[in-house]
């Protein structure tokens, strides 16, 4: 028996990769490769010159500290001060834009409009100065999990008035240096602020609320993202003549069985409950009716008077739709999927509410990190479902990329990179998809969330025991070099 069903998942697998042969067709001239940061992963200055703190600051300063090694980024890759030197890395690397997030509370110290922390202006006026100069497109994130603490004691992203606190902060990053950035994301995986910050509470702030504040937090970052968007559109798009869009992520969700309609089904549920809970409002109005449906039966038996996910009135439905000039994709992973044989009555969140159960099979190579094995082909399926589902829209790849326990001699992310962009350059020409351009996660090895520095995702290695955090480029480096110079996968391209 046991070998039978190794049989089955090998073949399923060789018929995903058959296809998945390296593509080697040149990129247009047009297309964009960059690299990609946050603020609170590798700037540290956590509390320099005025800068407010954020709930990450909070987080990892706890006693005892939920971060692997107790590490904290209070110095990070000191990115705060080495700003030109990650420039430089970014010119030798021949980058067309370099992506990286502004930290609220280094700008706007409580969050708040009234007070302004203008060395914290002059930090990001310098960063992009410097990016300009070098001809490099700076590409930014308004949000990447560090809400201003001041916000979060007045409920953060559980309190409907941050849709107007974080548009107030939007605005003024559109008018401090809008003439300079044309590119803008709102928000970075608001899955993970919601899901792991209000939801299991294992990311800041740490509040475990499954189902309840973690829809509350969706709601309201919904209704923040088209609040900030309307500000462009109305008072900024005419002159600035930028984009504004969100970054989303989630893995591919593969049916166990692509001949059992349950299990495609399965598939279907999970990438509505990820992902399009945050597409479907901004792309059509409304959260997609599986979700909704499913929410609401299980809250109705549980007990609740109604769905335990919140209903957008008409006026914002009409608000939200059509706020994506560009869709920020991140993609790391995969895992087969099929429906949960015994739902959990109990079970409350999007984890539960979707009903579906997943896993990635002992033969799919394994990362150091527990989340991720490597799945190059699921990133392909995943932008080809993306573009069926919203019509094709404008869409750039955010995030990709793999860690490793720091070798210089990082062969393997460089399989794993010629793969990943195959498959995403095979969907493209296959289907003509609008993807616009590519991103690495990471410019430098940084501040890994829960694992701390211990998980390794940059093309440089930085050495974290040396007071001026050394970078120091992987080999890795020279095959991304190569990529962008020909913008060719492979030795060498057909056309
Ligand atoms: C991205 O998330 C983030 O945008 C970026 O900041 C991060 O550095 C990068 O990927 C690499 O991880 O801690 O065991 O609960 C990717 C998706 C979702 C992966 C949350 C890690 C948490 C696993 N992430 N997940 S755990």
């Amino acid at each position: 028996m046991y070998p039978l069903i190794l049989l089955v998942i090998g073949c399923l697998l060789n018929t995903i990769k058959a296809d998945n042969h390296l593509n080697n067709m040149t990129f247009p001239d047009t297309f964009m490769f960059g690299c990609a940061t946050a603020a609170y992963q590798i700037e540290g200055g956590w509390n320099a010159n005025g800068k407010g703190e954020s709930i990450w600051d909070r987080f990892t300063h706890q006693v005892p500290s939920p971060i692997k090694n107790n590490d904290t980024g209070d110095v990070a890759c000191d990115s705060y001060h080495k700003y030109k030197e990650d420039v430089a890395l970014l010119v030798d690397l021949g980058v067309t834009h370099y992506r990286f997030s502004i930290s609220w509370s280094r700008i706007l110290p409580t969050g708040l409009i009234n007070e302004i922390n203008l060395d914290g202006v002059d930090y990001y006026r310098a960063l992009i100065h410097e990016l300009k100069e070098n001809n490099i497109e700076p590409f930014v994130t308004l949000f990447h999990y560090d809400t201003p603490q001041g916000i979060e004691d007045l409920g953060g992203w559980r309190n409907s008035f941050i849709e107007t606190w974080f548009s107030d902060y939007a605005r003024l990053c559109f008018e401090l240096f809008g003439d300079d950035v044309k590119y803008w994301m709102t928000f970075n995986e608001a899955k993970q602020t919601c899901v792991l910050g209000y939801g299991t509470g294992v990311y800041a702030p740490g509040v475990k609320s499954p189902g309840v504040a973690e829809y509350m937090c969706i709601h309201n970052v919904l209704k923040a993202h088209a609040a900030a968007w309307h500000v462009y559109n109305d008072e900024f798009r005419a002159t600035q003549k930028g984009q504004v869009g969100i970054v989303i992520d989630s893995s591919w969700f593969q049916p166990e069985n692509e001949s059992l309609q349950a299990d495609i089904d399965a598939s279907e549920t999970l990438l509505q409950f990820t992902f399009g809970i945050f597409a479907t409002p901004l792309y059509m109005g409304d959260y997609p009716d599986i979700v909704k449906e499913n929410v609401e039966r299980r809250s109705l038996a549980q007990g609740y008077l109604r769905s335990r996910l919140p209903e957008f009135t008409e006026e914002e439905k009409i608000k939200l739709k059509g706020t994506v000039d560009l869709l920020g994709v991140n993609t790391y992973t995969s895992s087969m999927v099929r429906p949960l044989d015994v739902p959990d009555p109990e079970g409350k969140g999007l984890n539960s509410d979707c009903e579906v159960y997943q896993y990635q099979p002992d033969d799919w190579e394994k990362t150091d990190d527990v989340w991720m094995r490597v799945t190059p082909w699921g990133s392909g399926e995943l932008v080809k479902w993306i573009a069926r589902t919203y019509g094709n829209p404008p869409m750039i790849i955010t995030e990709n990329g793999r860690s490793d326990t720091g070798t210089l001699d990082d062969d393997a992310r460089i399989t794993f990179l010629m793969e990943y962009i195959s498959s995403i350059k095979n969907a493209m020409d296959d289907n003509n998809l609008d993807i616009r351009g590519y991103t690495v996660w990471s410019l430098l090895d940084n501040f890994e969330w829960l694992f701390g520095y211990s998980s390794k995702f940059g093309l440089y290695q930085v050495d974290f025991d040396s007071p001026d955090r050394t970078r120091t480029p992987k080999k890795s480096v020279e095959y991304y070099k190569k990529l962008i110079r020909t913008r060719c996968i492979v030795d060498s391209c057909v056309n």
